[in-house]
């Protein structure tokens, strides 16, 4: 029972660090608000959405279960696409 629980957390830890490395943007969290589906991130360049250099900026998020993952302070890895004309976080987990 307890070689299962060891192996059930690797595989937990091995499947968030490939999470991770999936997200294709370093960032850190300046503020959230999940009301209004909000969150603030200080990002690096992301060369896909046309921003050559970091900023900070509000993205909506895809959903409100991306924004449990993190919280400000916390230094992640997202990505982002531009839904109806909006920039959204469709994935989001913090950086190791
Ligand atoms: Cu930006």
């Amino acid at each position: 029972m307890r070689k299962f629980a060891v192996v059930v957390s690797c595989l937990a830890l091995l499947s968030g660090q490939a999470l991770a490395q999936s997200l294709p943007v370093e960032g850190t969290v300046v503020k959230i608000d999940e009301g209004a589906g909000k969150i603030t991130l200080r990002h690096g360049p992301i060369k896909k959405l046309d921003m050559d250099q970091g900023m900070t900026m509000v993205f909506r998020a895809q959903s409100p279960e991306l924004l449990k993952q993190v919280k400000a302070g916390d230094k992640v890895r997202f990505d982002a696409e531009k839904v109806n004309g909006q920039m959204t976080v469709t994935g989001i987990a913090k950086a190791k």
